[in-house]
């Protein structure tokens, strides 16, 4: 199927990865192609003008209205509750990460939708996983509600494409670091906040030890990923439930040294809170082999090259105190 018959529908457009993805699915397929939808109207739109709708994930009804009206083809579905604020709302979080999955999966089941895409994310694993270049299949044992309902998530798409044939693909993100847009609620939140309060007050209190280390990935690299598992050929997707994919590990203080480099007077204060534990029970670095083996996973940003582009960027947004 070429770009021109595809019409896609993206879930959580307003968030921090719907309004970068939004943008770069409408350079491919065209503005109209891609209808963005969330709870509200976007305070700034994303990337060309193109349909937007409300829509609430949990909203059975109105998803099906929506996948009827413009005849989606393929469903983006990004709306969730981040590990931060699902430990302060659980069952919102559970019932918003796992129920609004199932609804799209129905709707896919159904027949008109042929691809689903939906991320998981490093918080599946827990503290009983390998830390280290954490393997694709290994322990699960996340202790968060955002991770328990991210691992239900994985098996309900691994059960959906066996069972029903739904094109089902996921990437267990990293945290993800953008100047574009704010991250919503997340324990990597920090690697972004480091950023802005570096150029705003040149002094930033890390809610993390200094020596917690974490994968993360540039905005970039994670548009990319998406795009490229969509685009590979469906014989070549075996894991249903979310690819391993890694980028960078660094810690606090290496972020911090980074960005030292290029505004020597930056300083940061560590005052750990609820999130280190949070922290202390994913990941350092992630094994992504089998993404980089089945579709040819490959990320271009490392950490001096992603500050760099961060700090230049924000510049132009902004007005540093200490240029
Ligand atoms: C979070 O910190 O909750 C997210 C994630 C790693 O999925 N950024």
């Amino acid at each position: 199927m070429g770009t021109g018959t595809e019409k896609i529908l993206v879930i959580g457009a307003n968030g921090q990865l719907g309004t970068e993805l939004t943008e770069a699915l409408r350079n491919v397929y065209g503005a109209a192609q891609v209808v963005a939808s969330d709870l509200h109207t976007p305070s700034h739109p994303a990337g060309d003008e193109g349909p937007f709708e409300i829509l609430n994930v949990l909203d059975e009804r109105r998803l099906r209205e929506l996948v009827r009206e413009y005849r989606i083809t393929q469903v983006y579905h990004l709306a969730a509750l981040l590990s931060a604020v699902g430990e302060k709302k659980p069952k919102l979080a559970w019932e918003l990460n796992v129920n609004g999955l199932l609804n799209v999966l129905e709707t896919a089941r159904e027949g008109a939708i042929k691809k689903v895409f939906w991320p998981s994310t490093i918080a599946v694993f827990g503290p009983n996983t390998p830390r280290e270049h954490t393997p694709q299949h290994t322990v699960t044992d996340p202790s968060t509600i955002y991770g328990i309902s991210k691992l239900a998530g994985e098996r309900w798409c691994e059960y959906y494409c066996a069972k029903y044939g739904v094109d089902v693909r996921g990437l267990r993100y990293p945290g993800l670091i953008s100047y574009k847009n704010p991250p919503g609620g997340g324990t990597t939140d920090y690697a972004v906040d480091i950023y802005l309060q570096a150029l705003e007050t040149g002094t930033y209190q890390c809610y993390l030890a200094e020596d917690t280390y974490l994968p993360m990935m540039y905005m970039p690299d994670a548009v990319r990923a998406t795009l490229e598992l969509m685009e590979a050929d469906a014989k070549r997707i075996t894991i249903r439930s979310g690819y391993n994919i890694g980028a960078i590990s660094f810690s606090p203080r290496e972020i911090a040294a980074e960005i030292q480099k290029h505004l020597p007077r930056f300083t940061v204060g560590y005052r750990p809170d609820f999130r280190q534990q949070i922290a202390d029970s994913w990941p350092q670095s992630i094994d992504d082999s089998t993404a980089r083996n089945d579709w040819g996973w490959k990320p271009q940003y490392d950490l001096a090259e992603m500050t760099r582009d961060m700090l230049t960027n924000l510049k132009n947004l902004k007005k540093p105190v200490l240029a």
